[in-house]
């Protein structure tokens, strides 16, 4: 049976478990235990610390795991990353006091950083000719410059919100990252095939996020300019309406440009303009 580590609570459990869902694997929530059979799909879910999964997946304890991709880098440990999920974005990055003037990636010369990121610190100081002290610390890393611990911060940077608060300042982004799936290399082909199964319902669903379905009607006279305003998969379905000269078109739009697409619409003469929600997309 395929085994799936994923994070126990955190950032990344709620969305993981989501994706899961999504995707047609569930299991009995209240009475959540360490390890659990889904439902209705042949895998198991293992619940883990997000610092434990790389190594987990990486000695085959569990054949897939979600996790940042910033676990990935900094632990270091051999995996296969298989799929980019399209959640947990962040990214890790250099920052320094606001008051400091910043002149470059030689400022950090000599500096004292503090991090829970080390090795990726170091390879990038490395590959970049940097010689500074590297502090490895866990917990609340973005106080060690007030704190006098350290001169500047290596950390995950979301909305930027922290830095602020503590008077930092973002001025090298270093590592961009998301959740990602990974595999333990070489999985034995059994595995491997429910692994692709789960791996195409996870590009359904992806596909899907932050898509809308619209549904509109339409004076067939103004058609072709509807076709070159909507971003369709291959093109829209159009219906012809009882109503003779109209017609009825249906299509799935991004979210990010839903309003404007229907101000377009609108404007060519579109009525009757239904935005319906969006679950997968099989391809
Ligand atoms: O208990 P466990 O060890 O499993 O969890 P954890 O506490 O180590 O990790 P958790 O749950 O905080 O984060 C899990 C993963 O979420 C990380 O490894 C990243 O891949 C991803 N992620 C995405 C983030 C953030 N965004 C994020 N903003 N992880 C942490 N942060 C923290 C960051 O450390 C900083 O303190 O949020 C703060 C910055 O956020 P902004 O929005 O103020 O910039
Ligand atoms: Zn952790």
């Amino acid at each position: 049976m395929l085994r799936i580590a994923i994070q126990t609570k955190g950032r990344l459990n709620e969305q993981s478990m989501e994706l899961l869902r999504e995707a047609g694997v569930t299991i009995k929530e209240e009475k959540r235990k360490f390890l659990m059979r889904a439902a209705d799909f042949p895998v198991e879910i293992l619940f883990l610390r997000d610092d434990d999964i790389p190594q987990t997946v990486s000695m085959g304890a569990a054949d897939l795991g979600i996790v940042g991709y910033n676990e990935v880098a900094e632990r270091g440990f051999e995996v296969d990353v298989l799929k980019k999920l399209g959640f947990g974005g962040c990214r890790i990055s250099l920052a320094i006091p606001k008051t400091e003037k910043y002149d470059g990636l030689s400022y950090f010369n000599g500096k004292r950083i503090a991090t829970s990121y080390p090795n990726v610190l170091q390879k990038y100081f490395e590959e970049n000719g940097i010689t500074a002290q590297i502090h490895n610390i866990t917990g609340s890393v973005e106080i060690a410059p007030a704190a006098g611990l350290a001169d500047a911060i290596f950390d995950i940077v979301s909305s930027g919100g922290t830095l602020i608060s503590n008077g930092l300042v973002e001025v090298e982004q270093v590592l961009h990252s998301e959740a990602v799936l990974i595999g333990t290399p070489g999985l034995n082909e059994e595995k491997m095939a429910v692994a692709r199964q789960l791996m195409s319902r996870f590009e359904s669903v992806i596909k899907g996020v932050g898509k809308k379905y619209l549904l509109l009607n339409l004076p067939v006279s103004a058609l072709d300019e509807a076709v070159s305003i909507l971003p369709a998969m291959r093109s829209p379905t159009v219906i012809p309406l009882a109503q003779k000269d109209w017609c009825s078109m249906q299509t799935v739009v991004d979210e990010k440009v839903l309003w404007s697409t229907i101000e377009k619409l609108k404007a060519i003469g579109a009525e009757d303009i239904l935005v319906l929600a969006l679950e997968k997309i099989v391809l």
